[in-house]
């Protein structure tokens, strides 16, 4: 039998670990064939809860669940980890500004990066959701200099999601009929959700809507549906935001041909080496790649370059502080 891929989640007691850990446990994140083992990482004061969720584990009897930890040590969760998501983070606050919110979230990532850095396993792969999951991502890749750079990325699967079902509500097609979409820079409310290459049934996006709806609806309608959520529901996403972890892990580990994750820049499209930023990127042998060669025109550069120049002041920000 295979050996059991271990995979560690943080803030596992939280609303996303709730709607992530059974379908990890039930095979979808990484194949109906791989065993898996889980790591819960919590703060001490949740701990039980994360207990609580690990008895519920329990009584799926999943087939493939071979094991479960739960810690409230990175050096523990981390060690031997082969999958780690990075969920539990420091919620802005009312009144927070936003060097204490980094600041709150350095304390957090810096650690878990080291603690990956010293205890992972060789083929490490991680995936920062919490929020601001670029600039923690960032965090935490910088405390783990032994890791290859790359395997830390952060999530803009969940808006890249969102935006092929807005597209594809306005067009009234099946969401299967939508095709390179991408999301560009940071998951914030700068986010660029770009029409112009994603493809319907083989035409541009673009040439198939409006401009005011593209321009007032459309990319405002996917930057802020996050807010949307929690104004409807009384609570952030948290069941799509699983999913979207889910998406994006399996899609590294098996492959894509397009879709958006933040990864390192490597300079493409402008965007300045090292910073974590969304592009459109494809997935082969379990190495995400940027795709190449598109050509971006002004309306599209003037928005990535906002939601760059964002993660750039988020990159000096917590060099100011110290935490990189
Ligand atoms: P919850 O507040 O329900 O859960 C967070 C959990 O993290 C709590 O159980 C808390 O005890 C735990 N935690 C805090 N510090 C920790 C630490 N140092 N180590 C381990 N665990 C720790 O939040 P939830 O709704 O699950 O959201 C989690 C994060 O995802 C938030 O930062 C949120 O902003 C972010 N999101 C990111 C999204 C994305 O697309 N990238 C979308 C959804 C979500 O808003």
């Amino acid at each position: 039998a295979q050996t059991p891929v271990k995979v560690t989640v943080t803030g596992a007691a939280g609303q996303i670990g709730y709607a992530l850990l059974f379908r990890i446990a039930s095979g979808q994140l990484l194949g109906a064939d791989v065993p898996v083992k889980l790591s819960l990482l919590e703060i001490p004061q949740a701990v039980k809860a994360a207990e609580g969720t690990a008895m519920e584990l329990d009584d799926c009897a999943f087939p493939l669940l071979s094991g479960i930890e739960i810690t409230d040590d990175p050096n523990v969760a981390f060690d031997g980890a082969n999958v780690a998501l990075l969920v539990g983070a420091m919620p802005r606050k009312a009144g927070m500004e936003r060097g204490d919110l980094l600041e709150a979230n350095g304390g957090i990532f810096g650690p878990q990066g080291k603690a990956i850095n010293d205890h992972a396993a060789d083929d490490i792969r991680v995936l920062v959701v919490g929020n601001p999951a670029n600039t923690n991502a960032l965090i935490a890749q910088q405390h783990a200099p032994d890791v290859p750079a790359e395997r830390f990325t952060a999530m803009t699967r969940l808006d890249h999601n969102r935006a092929i079902s807005q597209l594809a509500a306005k067009l009234q097609v099946p969401v299967t009929e939508i095709k390179k979409m991408t999301i560009w820079g940071n998951h914030s409310a700068t986010q660029y959700p770009d029409l112009f290459h994603a493809e319907v049934g083989g035409k541009i996006a673009a040439e198939l809507v409006d401009d005011a709806w593209l321009r007032d609806t459309f990319i405002p309608t996917v930057a802020k549906r996050g807010a949307a959520i929690i104004e409807a529901r009384g609570a952030s996403s948290a069941a799509s935001a699983a999913n979207a972890a889910i998406d994006h892990v399996f899609d590294w580990v098996n492959g894509t041909e397009w879709t958006s994750a933040a990864i390192p820049s490597d300079g493409s499209y402008g965007v300045p080496e090292g910073l974590i930023s969304s592009f459109p990127v494809a997935s082969r042998n379990g190495r995400w790649e940027i795709i190449q060669g598109l050509e971006i025109d002004a309306f599209s550069r003037e928005r990535i370059d906002a939601s760059v120049r964002e993660l750039e002041e988020e990159r000096e920000a917590v060099r100011s502080l110290g935490l990189i």
